[in-house]
């Protein structure tokens, strides 16, 4: 019998009806998935600077759980040459590598099974603002990985990156409007109609709306570089306490949303910040490294980099965070290693990431542990 394979669409079938719920990114994980940067307008200097600090992260997560890192064929030699023996090499085409956004968001069910959701992609933006084009293959990892473990796939209706949602694991979502209802995803969809496909497809029962995420984030607006969660009922919130800086303003409405927010299970929010890096803007000699086309995202020197020491990965038994400024590395690791005192916080140097638009958070992506296997 075929079932494994199967693609359902959410008009047929949901994942809610059938039982399975998207866990928390803190509840216990098989692996990580992570993918290798090659593309030379992404990253610099060929992404050799940028494949060093992947090879930090991949490495750091495999501390505590498996880690995958698909590559494309022609960089295959030359990834498995630099990741160490225990990270798992495979030959997996991507565009970029940004396994947040193009990977499964995983889920599980109470009898131990696990599913993925299949969401819509458009380049965060399509030709209205997307990073680069085309996204062909980025389209094709979630079917790819869904046909390797042999899990069922449930193809949503809308456009949704895996960094523009973080949940509690018991029924509660965090997510921005700025994203999730821009024009540039899916036009013409208001808070309810979204709300109910986040219902079906992940079993969650409240979103918590905030309105904007990081200034300048060209995700336009992933609320994984803002705010996540930390434990049911806790968040942590990137915090600018310059008045002269646009973040500040973002930073306080998103306080305000979630100090007057409760969770799905009727608790109010208990609020952590965390220090904004910088502010950090492109250097000429980063910008001059970096391909110049037409088809992607210009990456200028002076431009303004959406860096946030809340794009950090939890893992099993260890979290990953960015190092991206030597003035507030050592208190930002302090707070996280204070919310996180199970687990061992460690900090990898992320400014090569952030020259890519994103962070740790977004260049990796869990497979929770199903409940009974
Ligand atoms: O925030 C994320 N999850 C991903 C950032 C992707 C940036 C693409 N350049």
């Amino acid at each position: 019998m075929n079932v494994p394979m199967s693609a359902t669409a959410l008009a047929e079938s949901t994942p809610k009806a059938q039982g399975y719920a998207m866990p928390a990114e803190f509840a216990p994980h098989d692996a990580c998935w992570m993918l290798w940067p090659q593309r030379p307008d992404t990253w610099r200097f060929g992404a050799k600077p940028a494949q060093q600090a992947f090879v930090a992260v991949a490495t750091a997560i495999a501390e505590s759980e498996t880690v995958y890192v698909g590559v494309n064929d022609e960089q295959y030699e030359n990834a498995r040459h630099q990741l160490p023996p225990q990270v798992r090499v495979l030959e997996l085409s991507s565009n970029d590598a940004w396994m947040r956004d193009v990977g499964p968001t995983f889920l599980t069910h109470p009898d131990g099974r696990l599913a993925m959701v299949d969401w819509q992609f458009n380049a965060w933006g399509g030709l209205d603002g997307g990073l680069y084009f085309p996204w062909d293959k980025d389209k094709r990892i979630r079917t790819k990985i869904a046909e390797m473990l042999g899990i069922p796939r449930f193809v949503a209706p809308v456009v949704l990156e895996g960094g523009a949602i973080h949940v509690d694991g018991e029924g509660t979502l965090l997510t921005t409007e700025e994203c999730l209802l821009n024009a540039n995803r899916n036009p013409g969809m208001n808070r309810e109609a979204m709300e109910q496909v986040l219902r079906d497809t992940l079993s969650i029962e409240k979103v918590v709306w905030l309105p904007r995420g990081c200034h300048l984030d060209e995700t336009d607006g992933h609320v994984d570089n803002l705010c996540c969660f930390v434990a049911p009922g806790e968040v942590v919130l990137s915090w600018c306490d310059d008045e002269t800086d646009p973040q500040h303003a973002i930073c306080r409405e998103a306080l305000q949303v979630l100090e007057s927010s409760t969770d799905a299970k009727g608790s109010k929010l208990r609020v952590h910040k965390l220090p904004q890096p910088g502010p950090l803007f492109i250097e000429e000699d980063e910008a001059s490294g970096i391909d110049r086309l037409s088809s992607s995202h210009p990456r200028r020197p002076g431009d303004r980099m959406a860096g946030s020491y809340v794009n950090f990965y939890i893992g099993n038994s260890v979290v990953v965070m960015p190092l991206l400024d030597p003035a507030l590395d050592e208190q930002a690791r302090g707070v996280l290693q204070g919310l996180f005192p199970d687990r061992r916080v460690i900090g990898v140097p992320a400014r090569e990431i952030l020259l890519g638009g994103g962070n740790i958070h977004c260049i990796t992506q869990q497979q929770p542990k199903a409940p009974l296997s």
